[in-house]
């Protein structure tokens, strides 16, 4: 039995999260996730728009998961990978090299990232879509006013 163990935010989850889990569910036989909690995500700087219980709901429905555990702070992998008997860490490459300490006790793998997809990329595309259609509505009300104007 294989395990691998990872760690993400996953926030809205995308194509770029289900691509790195499916690789990683490829390198063994379980794949077990630390989800980083909505505290530890202020610590990272993220403000996330899904909260942790959906975050780790999303993540167990997804076949490539085994199991989710509490992300809550930077320096637990090593604990965490000793309780979970990890045989293989592994993230994605935007953290090339920033793991490597954990070799003693697991293989560590960065795998390369889905290019053109990002939570961050996404939080912009809805910020538009919303200032879109608060513009729309704006102008179907002005078109409504002058007509009432009219009657
Ligand atoms: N990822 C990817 N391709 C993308 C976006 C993300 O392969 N287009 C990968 C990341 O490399 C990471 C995983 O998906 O391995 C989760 O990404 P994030 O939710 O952004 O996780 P991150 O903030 O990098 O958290 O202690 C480690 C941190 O908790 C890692």
């Amino acid at each position: 039995m294989t395990t691998i163990v990872t760690y993400g935010t996953f926030d809205l989850f995308h194509v770029g999260h289900v691509r790195l889990l499916k690789r990683l569910k490829a390198l063994g036989d379980r794949l077990v996730v630390g989800l980083s909690s909505d505290e530890f995500n202020e610590v990272k700087g993220k403000q996330v728009v899904i909260p942790y219980e959906d975050r780790r709901e999303i993540l167990l429905a997804c076949r490539y998961v085994d199991a989710v555990f509490e992300e809550n702070c930077w320096d637990q992998k090593r604990g965490d990978l000793i309780r979970e008997h990890a045989d293989i860490f592994a993230i994605g490459d935007d953290w090339a090299g920033k793991f490597d300490e954990l070799e003693d006790i697991a293989k560590v793998i960065y795998l390369p990232r889905t290019k053109d997809i990002s939570t961050t990329e996404l939080k912009t595309v809805l910020s538009y879509l919303n200032k879109e259609k608060v513009v729309e509505i704006k102008n179907v009300v002005n078109n409504l006013t002058s007509l009432v104007e009219h009657l």
